[in-house]
């Protein structure tokens, strides 16, 4: 591992193997730097300033907005707005989409971003996330859902930042994947993991059993192979999608959260967290499935459109994929 190279460097040194490129790309990341770092110091300080609990309101999803949610979602639209990157965002917090105002310039990129994942462990002093998808925009004047509505093919970055025992930022442009860990002394994002690539198999599995009694026969079996089959795997499952996905992503291991009785389209969303976590887990060497198919693939319908998703390890995706589809 290099020491002291900053995701700024990293990035610049990127931009120069496309000679063509105009800057646009990194100065829009580097403003996601800065909103990261900016939610960073503020999830480290919660239990000391007023910024636990719920703000008393639900989102568009229904569910309750923490006031750290809150915080988040602001700190990302007030940064990238006035930069002259975007043409528009998403987020799920935001039923409709987020136009740039009028006094700033717009740019050629949409951002769909989920301001904190998994935030229901905020208050316990568990792993929460942020997790972020970037678009090409064609549109010229007037942008609509439409413009977002791209299947996860089309993405020409994604990333998450999972603010755990030390700050991560993981991002891939479709180059492999690469991680940097944010120094908190120097302020800056440090390259920590480079080139970081998924084990073909893991022995991990990460599933909300909770809900074992509303899934269908293909996950009830897969699960049972998983606990009595030949190898040993454990269970692990924070309830953070970003925490969870992280730690497979370098340890090896499947997550889960299928379709069921319940949730008809399983729970996530997948502009916002299925689609960048299967860029990234791809670019890795791994795989990510409805269990009927690959879910880059899928073409959005909605901007807040659920789906069912299988992710990890590529012959433990596989596997599930096999009992999926048997059951
Ligand atoms: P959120 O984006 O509102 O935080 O919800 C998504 C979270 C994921 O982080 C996590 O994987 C999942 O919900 C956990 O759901 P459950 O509590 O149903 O297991
Ligand atoms: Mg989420």
């Amino acid at each position: 591992m290099t020491l002291g190279i900053t995701i700024t460097k990293f990035l610049l040194e990127e931009q120069r193997k496309y000679p063509g490129s105009t800057g646009n790309f990194t100065g829009l990341f580097s403003d996601l730097v800065t909103a990261a770092k900016v939610i960073s110091r503020e999830v480290n300080r919660a239990g000391l300033i007023d910024i636990l609990g719920s703000t008393g309101y639900k989102n568009v999803q229904g569910e309750e907005v923490q006031k750290l949610d809150e915080f988040a979602n602001r700190t990302i639209i007030q940064t990238m707005e006035h930069g002259g990157w975007l043409c528009s965002m998403a987020s799920e917090e935001c039923e409709d989409i987020i136009p740039i105002p009028d006094d700033y310039p717009r740019g050629r990129y949409l951002l769909l971003f989920d301001p904190l994942d998994g935030s229901s462990n905020i208050d316990v002093n568990v792993s929460v996330g942020t997790i972020f998808s970037i678009l090409r925009c064609e549109c010229t004047d007037k942008v609509s859902v439409k413009d977002f509505l791209k299947p996860g093919t089309e993405q020409v970055c994604a990333g998450y930042i999972v603010y755990g025992s030390s700050t991560m930022l993981v991002y891939t442009t479709g180059h492999g994947v690469h991680g940097f860990t944010l120094d908190p002394g120097v302020g800056e994002f440090l390259l920590s993991h480079e080139n970081i690539t998924i084990p073909e198999r893991g022995k991990i599995y990460s599933i909300n059993e909770g809900n074992s009694r509303y899934w269908y026969p293909g996950t009830a079996r897969y699960i049972e192979h998983l606990k009595n089959g030949n190898s040993t795997y454990s269970a692990r499952y924070v309830g953070s999608l970003v925490a969870d996905f992280h730690r497979n992503l370098l340890k090896g291991g499947i997550f889960l959260y299928p379709a069921d009785r319940k949730s008809k389209n399983g729970k996530l969303r997948l502009l916002y967290e299925a689609n960048p976590l299967s860029f990234i887990v791809e670019q890795a060497g791994g795989m990510a499935s409805t269990g009927e198919k690959r879910i880059l693939d899928i073409v959005p319908e909605e901007l807040h459109q659920r789906v069912p998703l299988i992710i990890g390890s590529k012959r433990d995706v596989q596997e599930a994929e096999r009992f999926w589809k048997e059951g």
